[in-house]
């Protein structure tokens, strides 16, 4: 909730770590001595018998040496957690065992009361490809079609769990209220309409100047995507509906355009207008929105081997992405310029980032010790993001 406090000295952006479980790749990637010790530098070592690991590693000019015991399966990335936790200040951490219940439970309910409240919240995913991006903003819905009614899959992430909360709130509640959503994906500095009801064909796919989604200055500050579908609902179970066309829709531009769905952005928005009387009897409107965004995959793409063909696709991928790290860097060193307008995505999100919206970014990485590298980039991206202020108000007419 927002004081005067916060108003004027602005909040920090809010920073949660979740590990995914190191699954197949625990049994595929023995923690042999030998390996690890030819494997220079060495930065974790586990002993199995002992339930030990130490980590050895040095951030910012400090050497730490530690060593921590565990349960098997938490070792390593608890090892990372804590070791990130003591040195980086996260909010938040959640390791291999935090259920997509905990997790929403603990982080984002309070984050969609203040939706309810009023305010503009953004939720970022950020991370390397695999580490459980989608996993955590979507979910899966797997052979579980939704077991009992009005019950979502125990896999269900944060965007169908925010719309269940979001509607259960307001239909327990005496007031009016309209929604409504709005569900694209930006790949290429090109936007889909995922919402968009029309033929999904390659020709149609292809066919760019039939429907062209350009972004315009809404005159107030913000941006609008010009011609971009706006579902007005009145039931979660709409939401859903919407959701698996556009899942379907999705997936079938990626075969069609031989997409590689980890280099695409997905941005989910809902907009809630609630009207409400005041004690006075004045009649009171409260706007909130909640964006979630899903990120493309933060691994180095000319590293991972773009060749000179995929060269051009493979740098504006990064042009939004990279864009968001410089703009973050511009706002925590205090730059005069800020580089919003270099991309669709820091346009699209410029609010999120030093603007009136509460903002919150979920680093998601892996246990996996040859994934430490991008672990380690991941949280200092997250980390310097934390430094950002926001100065969130409530939408009130
Ligand atoms: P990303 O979006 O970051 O590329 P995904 O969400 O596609 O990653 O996750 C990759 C795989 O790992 C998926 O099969 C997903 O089900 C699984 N996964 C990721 N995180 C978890 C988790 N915390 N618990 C269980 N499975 C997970
Ligand atoms: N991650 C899955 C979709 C995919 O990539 O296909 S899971 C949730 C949020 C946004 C879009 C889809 C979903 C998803 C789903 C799957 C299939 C059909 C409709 C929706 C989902 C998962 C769990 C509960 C509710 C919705």
């Amino acid at each position: 909730m927002s004081n005067r406090h916060d108003r004027e000295k602005g909040v920090n952006v809010q920073v949660l770590l979740r590990c995914r479980f190191a699954g197949l790749i625990w049994l595929i990637w023995p923690f042999s001595e030998e390996e690890l010790r030819s494997n220079a530098p060495q930065v974790v070592t586990c002993n199995d018998f002992q339930r030990e690991v130490a980590v050895s590693q040095n951030i910012a000019g400090k050497q730490i040496d530690r060593v921590f015991t565990f349960d098997k399966l938490d070792l390593v990335v608890m090892a990372i957690g804590h070791l990130i936790k003591t040195s980086t200040h996260l909010d938040q951490v959640f390791g291999p065992s935090a259920k997509q219940r905990d997790l929403y439970d603990q982080a984002v309910i309070p984050i969609v009361n203040e939706v309810l409240e009023g305010f503009n919240c953004t939720i970022f995913a950020y991370g390397q490809t695999g580490t459980g991006k989608t996993y955590t903003m979507e979910g899966e819905c797997r052979k579980a079609k939704s077991g009992t009614k009005g019950q979502l899959p125990p896999e269900a992430g944060v965007i169908p769990r925010a719309v269940k909360q979001i509607f259960d709130t307001l239909e327990s509640q005496n007031a009016e209220y309209s929604v409504k959503v709005t569900f694209l994906e930006l790949y290429n500095e090109e936007i889909t309409d995922l919402l968009a009801p029309e033929e999904i064909s390659k020709a149609a796919l292809e066919d760019k100047q039939k429907k062209q989604l350009l972004l315009m200055e809404d005159g107030k500050g913000g941006v609008l995507v010009r011609g971009l579908e706006e579902e007005i609902v009145t039931s979660a179970s709409e939401i859903f509906t919407l959701l698996e066309r556009g899942s379907a829709k999705r997936r079938t531009a990626e075969t069609l355009l031989n997409k590689q769905s980890s280099r695409s952005h997905s941005l989910f928005s809902i907009t809630i207008h609630i009207k409400e009387a005041t004690p006075e009897g004045e009649e009171l409107i409260k706007c909130g929105k909640l964006n979630l965004v899903d990120l493309a995959g933060s691994e180095n793409i000319s590293r991972s081997g773009a060749r000179e063909g995929r060269a051009r696709e493979a740098g504006e991928i990064n042009k939004s992405l990279l864009t968001l790290g410089r703009v973050i860097s511009a706002l925590v060193e205090h730059l005069g310029h800020i580089p919003y307008r270099d991309s669709k995505l820091t346009r699209l999100l410029r609010d999120s980032l030093g603007g009136r919206t509460k903002t919150c970014i979920i680093a998601t990485v892996s246990p996996a010790v040859h994934c430490l590298e991008e672990t380690l980039s991941t949280l200092d991206y997250a980390h310097r993001a934390k430094n950002i202020k926001n100065k969130p108000e409530v939408n009130q007419k």
